[in-house]
């Protein structure tokens, strides 16, 4: 069976969780701690760069999420998660482009506060307003539609809509009502991280954003 390296925080790891129940794939889930666990060997020859997620399906180890959400997606065809026109596939391609490389990064000195660590007020300033650039972007490509290739949940949901619900998003109303329909899926319900999951893990999250500063 498919094994998935994963913790409940990790926003990057959730993206995997969700297509793999999206998909109604059997899965073993191997928590990693991320209390220093992720630089054992035993994790560290799954992933040598020591982060989560990571899968092992019939012995083929694959990190990085969108690259698993790939294989999933060529291996597990159904139900598809990505659409068959280039428009389509383009505008998928663009919004996970975007999440992973421009908004979450932009999301980290503005986490730094919320868990009590010190940021530059400069660095706050400006990933606030790449926050808020990226998002009426995003406002505008939902236009009228369901979701952002058109009528069909893709990976642009399963990508943007693990982290944006978890942003503002009052003066967005496309956005809100998107990401409202995103959390009602049950694949978002299982993979919610809880208040006191959260609470608990609050020391790891500050080590982690320590070394990432
Ligand atoms: N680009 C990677 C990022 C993975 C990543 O940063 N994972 C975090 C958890 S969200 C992690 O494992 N951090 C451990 C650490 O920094 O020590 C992906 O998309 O899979």
């Amino acid at each position: 069976m498919l094994k998935f390296y994963y913790n409940p925080i990790s926003v990057n790891a959730r993206r995997v969780w969700v297509a793999l129940l999206e998909k109604q794939i059997p899965f073993e889930p191997i928590l990693v701690r991320l209390d220093g666990d992720q630089f054992h060997d035993d994790f560290t020859t799954i992933n040598p760069l020591q982060r989560i997620p990571a899968i092992v399906d019939n012995g083929f180890r694959l990190v990085e999420s969108l690259a698993i959400l790939d294989y999933l997606e060529a291996k597990y065809p159904n139900p598809p998660l990505m659409p068959s026109g280039p428009e389509a596939i383009a505008v998928v391609r663009m919004i996970e482009a975007i999440t992973v490389v421009e908004l979450q990064p932009a999301t980290i000195p503005l986490t730094r506060p919320l868990v009590g660590l010190e940021v530059d007020p400069q660095k706050f300033e400006a990933a606030q307003q790449r926050v808020t650039s990226i998002l009426h972007f995003f406002e505008e490509l939902l236009n009228q539609q369901m979701y952002f290739a058109g009528d069909e949940f893709t990976l642009a949901e399963v990508v943007a809509g693990t982290l944006l619900p978890s942003l503002s998003l009052e003066d967005y109303p496309r956005l809100k009502a998107w990401s409202e329909r995103l959390t009602h899926r049950e694949s978002w319900q299982q993979t919610i991280a809880s208040p006191e999951v959260i609470e608990v893990a609050l020391p790891n999250i500050r080590k982690i954003l320590e070394r990432r500063s």
